[in-house]
């Protein structure tokens, strides 16, 4: 069976778990239907990650029940497969029905352009996937080791070429899911039929994959998707505004483990250009390669960036075209100019317009004086179009005729909608990860602390003249990188409570990773390691020059080789 065990050393305890789980079922009816508990069996937790949905528990609590003796406030978050983020205005009303019902702080955008539901409890775990369903999304592979939510391009107003791009990304998704009929028995009651549990999975195999695998697709000039942080990436080339094919890359990924040396983010590399008919089968060759030629007994080793630094590119290569059954052409000429979102209306060639909102951190709730969730009720009621999730967590409300816009507007500004109209760049292109309090990998805050952050930076930036800078900020609450931080001019990396190591020198395109310039700092040892760095650049900077770009010219942070970063110490 492809996908079993292929090296020598010893399976790590998820790959046994994936293989005596009859294609993911193990014993998750059973654990669900526990009333003893809120939570799942250790092995069943794991499973249900495949069905796109975490076992959390909340941290804010978690010190209080540990002294009371009472097991963690477990609760689900749901994560949603929705490829390249577009969902209808009915299916929007029935996510926010379902979050207002089920969960809890509204609705999350992620950076990978699905939704995130936080706090579902055990009892209302099925109910809630079932209604997520019938509102014709599913969950399906939203995490584990498969393929997750392809991302795309978010924008439709950059080219013509943009519906052809989705729909091959939307078809790719599709083709990529397992065939295990696990999730549609569990959740949605479908009856079992002779051989369930034993689905041929041709793509994955019985052990499906040694570890999450994501795959984007980017329209240049714009690189919102961060093509060269996804395992497998196509970067669109068009000729006369016509798709003619993509650039393939291969490689790319940010998760670090603090201590780990072994562990580092890394930039994907272009390798060549497929025509459009091809990306099926250079994908399934890839997905199929990193299969059988992934670690499987150190989860921490077992991404497709580590078999390649591991085989080397070449045998990867050769791998590649022997199972996808053609070669490789040579990569075409393509250029990135922003990453980006573009707020506020602009045009498609047909007149229609599309209206970018900046949702800061990708949350959405009901907040004093700023009903989000509300105010995107109202305009979901009223909106003929579609709602584009966007890649820095972000919200376009999509093809709206010229004659709803001004109604659009008024709406907009009533929620409080219209923060982007005054916001500095700063404020509208930092991203954050989800981190507290459900996140269980987080070492510190990021989602909730970044407004406060980004006000004491705006600061000194004004200080230094600079206060209308394009600069670009993420913080990741742990190096796992969910923000995608090393790709960032600046980035917080939470190592403990109120403490980050500082990461300066990432261009603003995506395509240089940034350096460790100070360990497990304080949030006043970040702002004075920033201040006299924002002064020189300010004084010295060449015109135009951003800020990343200045710190590694000048050698203040050491340039990375272009591919692999220096590790994060521990
Ligand atoms: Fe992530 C694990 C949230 C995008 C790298 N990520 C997690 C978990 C599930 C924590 C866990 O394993 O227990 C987080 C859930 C937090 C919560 O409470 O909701 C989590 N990741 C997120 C999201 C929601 C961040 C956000 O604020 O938007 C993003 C959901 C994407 C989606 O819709 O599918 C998210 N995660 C990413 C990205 C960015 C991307 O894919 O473009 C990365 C870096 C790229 C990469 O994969 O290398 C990322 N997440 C990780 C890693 C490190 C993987 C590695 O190779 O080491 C982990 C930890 C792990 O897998 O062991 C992780
Ligand atoms: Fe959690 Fe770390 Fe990802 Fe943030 S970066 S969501 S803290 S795993």
């Amino acid at each position: 069976m492809p996908g079993m065990f292929t090296d020598m050393s010893e399976p790590s305890a998820m790959e046994r778990i994936k293989a005596a789980s009859r294609r993911l079922r193990g014993t998750l009816a059973e654990s669900l239907a526990d009333p003893l508990t809120g939570g799942l069996r250790e092995p069943d937790a794991q499973l249900l990650k495949f069905h796109g949905s975490y076992q959390q528990d909340d941290r804010d609590l978690r010190e209080e029940r540990r002294r009371q003796k009472l097991e963690p406030a477990h609760a689900f978050m749901i994560r949603t497969r929705t490829p390249g983020g577009v969902v209808t205005p009915a299916q929007w009303l029935h996510l926010d029905a379902i979050a207002t019902t089920y969960a809890e702080r509204g609705l999350r955008i992620t950076t990978r352009q699905a939704f995130q539901l936080h706090g579902v409890i055990k009892r209302h775990l099925k109910t809630t996937l079932q209604s997520i369903n019938r509102a014709l999304i599913d969950t399906v592979a939203a995490c584990g080791d498969v393929n997750r939510n392809v991302t795309v391009a978010a924008n439709p107003w950059l080219s013509s070429a943009h519906a052809t791009v989705y729909a091959q990304a939307a078809a790719l998704s599709e083709h990529l899911l397992p065939r295990s009929r696990a999730y549609y028995e569990i959740w949605l009651d479908e009856v079992r039929v002779a051989g369930s549990g034993e689905e041929d999975e041709p793509l994955y195999g019985a052990a499906y994959l040694p570890r999450k695998f994501k795959i984007g697709f980017a329209i240049p000039p714009l690189n919102d998707v961060d093509v060269l942080a996804q395992d497998l990436g196509f970067i669109a080339i068009l000729e006369n505004g016509r798709l003619v094919g993509y650039n393939l890359t291969l490689g790319g990924g940010m998760g670090t483990t603090a201590g780990d040396p072994s562990t580092y983010p890394r930039l994907a590399e272009v390798v060549g250009f497929v025509a459009p008919e091809q990306v099926t089968a250079a994908a399934v060759a890839v997905i199929t390669t990193q299969r059988d030629l992934g670690d499987r007994s150190d989860r921490k080793q077992a991404r497709l960036k580590y078999t390649i630094d591991r085989l080397g590119m070449e045998r990867m290569r050769r791998e590649i075209e022997q199972r996808a059954g053609f070669v490789l052409k040579p990569a075409r000429p393509y250029a990135f100019e922003h990453r980006g979102d573009r707020f506020g209306w602009t045009e498609g060639e047909d007149g229609r317009g599309h209206l970018t909102l900046r949702l800061v951190a990708g949350r959405i709730e009901d907040r004093a004086g700023s009903p989000l969730l509300s105010g995107l009720r109202e305009i979901a009621h009223i909106h003929q179009g579609e709602f584009r999730l966007t890649p820095n967590q972000n919200l376009v409300i999509a093809n709206v005729a010229a004659s709803e816009r001004s109604r659009m507007d008024a709406l907009v500004a009533r929620c409080g909608l219209d923060g982007f109209r005054h916001a500095g760049p700063l404020q509208l292109n930092a991203l954050a990860c989800v981190a507290l309090p459900t996140c269980g990998l987080a070492m510190a805050e990021a989602e909730r602390y970044l407004p406060a952050l980004l006000e004491k930076i705006q600061t000194l930036l004004h200080r230094h003249g600079l206060g209308s800078q394009p600069v670009d900020l993420r913080i990741s609450g742990c190096p796992n990188g969910c923000s995608r931080p090393y790709l960032s001019e600046i980035a917080l990396i939470g190592r403990a409570p109120g403490r980050y190591n500082l990461m300066l020198g990432g261009d603003h395109l995506g395509q240089r990773l940034n350096s460790l310039y100070g360990e497990n700092l304080s949030e006043n040892e970040i702002l004075d390691a920033l201040d006299p760095l924002l002064a020189r650049y300010a004084r010295n900077r060449e015109p135009a020059e951003r800020l990343g770009d200045y710190l590694t010219r000048t050698g203040i942070v050491k340039s990375l080789p272009r591919v692999r970063a220096e590790v994060t110490s521990g």
